[in-house]
């Protein structure tokens, strides 16, 4: 099993990741790790915070001479833009945690849920994900990513201009994401429990990035209103290909399983919360109606949205693949993977 935790505050000194279940003798470098960190500071839409922030990881553990060697990999990333985290505020920011934080965790200082709560985490899943994309590659699995949408638009030469203009007028947008993740053989997954269900814990990882208001798989939310000869893909046969679909509703997942095709997952990104011209709301000491508090934010974050869908999304398929061919050395899950793709 592939798992992760990982720790740290927005402003604080460093984000920090613990993966542990990777196996051993997996080359992995520091570069891979921060090639997929800077990606994840790029887009169109993000605030100055962006340029504060030189993203690179310090790898502690679970790697010796460029292998991994099956021990848990803990790593962290620096913040440098540490300025904010004594300043407390008062002033609730509507679509953030900081209401129910303050509530949950008896706090007097909407900061001490702000520092948590805050996008800046996804850096540290990225870094994770890293890690899986790697796992994966050896599988020749791969998963890419895209913007898809920004506020209803679909066509990209007129995002900028929607981006802007919403600086302008100091509100925010939001926006659509897509994975496509190929390479995936049938059978990782399972239909016997809720839990092990390919689909759903690939949905419960989309959700849980920050922002995230909806996941759709395939067809999405479209198969609800189509009879079912448009919605399931019938199932073809060659001597080369073995079992195939001709089309892919199903975002290649059918009965929480991979079905062979590429999965095809979305996201949808509702806008950043942080408004420059803020919102109505009010003040956690007086009670008084006062303006939302307002920190140097995004304008939009899909575009890295998309980028930590596609890392959340490698973490998911790369437990999947480790519970379904086992071992805790590459060699022996190799051995397990051709073993099975012979078999099918
Ligand atoms: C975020 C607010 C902004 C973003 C941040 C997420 O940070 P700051 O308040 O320091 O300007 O820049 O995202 C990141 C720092 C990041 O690395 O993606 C928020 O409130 O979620």
């Amino acid at each position: 099993m592939l798992r992760y935790l990982t720790a740290g505050e927005s402003h604080g000194k460093a984000l920090l990741v613990i993966v542990e279940g990777c196996p051993a003798n997996l080359s992995l470098s520091d570069a891979e790790i921060n090639k997929e960190l800077e990606r994840r500071q790029q887009g169109y839409g993000r605030g100055p915070r962006m340029k504060l922030e030189q993203d690179k990881v310090e790898l502690f553990s679970g790697v010796r001479q460029g292998k991994t060697i099956g021990s848990p990999i803990a790593l962290q990333i620096p913040n440098c833009s540490t300025e904010f985290f004594e300043k407390a505020f008062t002033q609730l920011r509507p679509g953030h945690a900081d209401l129910a934080g303050i509530l949950k965790y008896n706090q007097k200082d909407a900061r001490n849920i702000l520092e948590r709560s805050s996008a800046r985490e996804t850096a540290a899943k990225v870094a994770a994900g890293a890690i899986a994309k790697r796992l994966l590659s050896e599988f020749k699995i791969s998963l890419f990513s895209k913007v898809v949408q920004i506020s209803g638009a679909e066509n990209e030469k007129d995002w900028p201009t929607l981006i802007d203009q919403a600086a302008e007028a100091g509100d925010t947008l939001g926006g659509v994401f897509e994975v496509t993740i190929t390479g995936v053989p049938a059978g990782l997954g399972s239909h016997v429990q809720w839990d092990r269900r390919l689909d759903a814990n690939l949905a419960r990882a989309l959700m849980a990035i920050p922002a995230v208001k909806s996941v759709e798989i395939g067809l999405g939310l479209a198969v609800a209103n189509l009879p079912g000869s448009k919605v399931h893909d019938e199932i073809f046969y060659s001597k080369d290909k073995g079992f195939y679909h001709k089309t892919n509703n199903a975002g290649g997942i059918e009965g929480g399983m991979s079905n062979g095709e590429p999965i095809v997952l979305r996201g949808a990104v509702k806008p950043i919360a942080t408004l420059k011209k803020p919102l109505q709301s009010v003040d956690l000491v007086s009670k008084k109606p006062t303006q939302a508090f307002v920190e140097r934010s995004d304008v939009c974050a899909v575009e890295p949205a998309a980028v930590i869908g596609e890392s959340v999304a490698a973490l998911e398929i790369a437990n999947a693949l480790l519970e379904k061919f086992g071992g805790d050395v590459l060699e022996d899950i190799q051995t397990a993977y051709q073993g099975y793709l012979a078999r099918i």
